[in-house]
């Protein structure tokens, strides 16, 4: 993958939807030009087993209709089982050194909050850090006290070789702050999964690059 890819990078599972068709919403998403994805099904409400697995092939296979990374969050099983692009974990999830043994070259995305777990995800092959929550969200049951942009500042000025994505309560309104702070993209789920006009959202979130 390039950096510029992680623009405008759309997250979503069933359980971010309210009264459409998930697939719907993510074929209008890359219509209006997403340039990643990944399909995160957890929470309350989330598919398992047989559909779980189908709904993941059937983003993926949208994804790969207008070539856009397919990443999944969390189940390096799946990943490995669909040949996912890429896998995305949290600190919450699988050990970073043993997901980066199974995944060997896919795209590895890490969410960290501190320079330690910022550090780990170096040292372990991340292809980029997520960092959040910038603001507050509404979509992440056990998300962390909003930061702001301090944090992702100090990663950038620091690492200025290092791809980041900022997540977390962001909108068209205020995406330039974490972009100024010199992140490479946005991370989203509401703006897009609840945006009355898709590709304007879109379309208002590439042009903050
Ligand atoms: N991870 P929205 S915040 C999936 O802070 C996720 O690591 C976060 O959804 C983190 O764009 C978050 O609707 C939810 O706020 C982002």
């Amino acid at each position: 993958m390039k950096r510029e890819q992680l623009s405008v990078y759309f997250i979503m599972g069933t359980q971010n939807v309210k009264h459409r068709q998930p697939l719907r919403i993510l074929e209008e998403a890359l219509q209006a030009g997403v340039t990643m994805f990944q399909f995160r099904e957890k929470g309350d409400g989330a598919l398992t087993g047989e559909a779980y697995e189908q709904f993941a092939k059937d983003c993926q296979a949208l994804c790969q209709q207008y070539n856009v990374p397919f990443i999944v969050n969390d189940d390096v099983e799946l990943a490995l089982k669909l040949q996912a692009d890429g896998v995305h974990i949290g600190q919450e999830d699988e050990a970073i050194m043993t997901v980066k043994e199974r995944i060997g070259d896919m795209i590895f995305g890490v969410s960290v909050h501190t320079m330690e777990e910022l550090e780990v995800a170096l040292a372990n092959g991340a292809t980029y850090v997520g960092i959040g929550p910038i603001f507050a969200t509404k979509s992440k049951d056990d998300a962390k006290t909003p930061a702001g942009t301090h944090f992702l500042r100090q990663v950038t000025e620091a690492y200025p070789h290092l791809w980041t994505v900022a997540i977390g309560g962001i909108t068209e309104q205020n995406a330039w702050e974490p972009l100024q702070a010199g992140a490479d993209g946005v991370a989203v789920i509401s703006t897009i999964c609840e945006s009355e006009s898709i590709d304007k959202t879109v379309q208002n979130l590439k042009k903050m690059k």
